[in-house]
């Protein structure tokens, strides 16, 4: 599509959205970069370096929007597993961001976080991340919560721990554990829940991905590979987003639309 055409798309999208009915948080699943390469018989690391162009243009739209939490899964516990070239290019890709971006992000009040264990990640990415921690803890305008080394089960079972070593000190009796004193020990402490999740390439699961947090998320999902996403797919979930009804386990409304596959794409 020529970029005049897009533009055009944008624009409409953007006035039908309603700025009071915004989701806060919006969680998104960046799927699809090695399958964008494959699919041009590139290597699998230039689609991960396309995945973050995209990256940028969307946690720019969010911010131009007004979003109030961005998190984005970009290196799953799993993903260890995969090639060592594969793990070590990732594995640059925070510094690089950071190198390119950190400036933007603070002139835009943008608060970076972390969820995911980051003792195991490679000493030069830790302390690249950490820095951008620390320089942008006290902006208070959208955060942008990266999950690094991220696993849903192991962050509850590590919430656990931490919740039993504080008991045995005596600081927390059994009468203390609910859902509000797990979910404080959670990576995402004090962010509110995902309002939306997106995820890209077609696969319709939550990967492990914030399965506490995302108990009531209203979940979008597109068969457009992430180097192939664009404003116009993120202003798209925000719209249908924004037609559903929500309920958090009530009854009253009706039961529609809970589950959205994108047509086209
Ligand atoms: C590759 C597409 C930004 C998805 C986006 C650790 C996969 C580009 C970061 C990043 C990755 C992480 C932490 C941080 C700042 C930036 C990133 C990884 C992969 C793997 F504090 N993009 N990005 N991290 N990709």
């Amino acid at each position: 599509m020529p970029e005049k055409e897009k533009v055009t798309n944008d624009l409409a999208l953007l006035q039908k959205i309603d700025r009071e009915k915004l989701p806060f948080h919006v969680a998104i699943i960046m799927d699809g970069n090695g399958r964008w390469a494959r699919q041009r018989g590139l290597p699998r690391i230039v689609g991960h370096k396309k995945g973050m162009d995209t990256l940028k243009q969307i946690v720019t739209c969010a911010h131009e929007l007004g979003i109030g939490v961005l998190s984005l899964y970009a290196f799953s516990t799993e993903n260890w597993k995969r090639p060592s070239l594969e793990v070590d290019f990732l594995m640059r890709l925070p510094e690089e961001y950071l190198h390119k971006e950190l400036d933007r992000l603070i002139e835009k009040n943008i608060k970076i976080m972390v969820a995911g264990d980051l003792s195991q990640v490679p000493e030069r990415t830790r302390l690249a991340i950490e820095k951008a921690l620390i320089k942008t803890s006290g902006n208070t305008g959208m955060v942008l919560n990266f999950a690094v080394n991220y696993g849903g089960r192991s962050e509850i079972v590590r919430a656990c721990k931490k919740i039993l070593s504080f008991i045995l000190e005596g600081r927390y009796s059994e009468e203390d554990i609910t859902e509000e004193l797990l979910a404080r020990h959670l990576y995402t402490v004090n962010l509110p829940d995902p309002d939306l999740l997106i995820r890209s390439s077609g696969e319709i699961r939550i990967s492990n991905f914030m399965l506490w947090q995302l108990a009531y998320t209203e979940l979008w999902f597109t068969k457009t590979l992430w180097p192939d996403f664009s404003r116009e797919h993120f202003l798209r979930a925000i719209l249908d987003y924004q037609t559903r009804e929500r309920r958090f386990g009530n009854i009253q409304a009706k039961a529609h639309g809970k589950l959205h596959i994108d047509e086209e794409g």
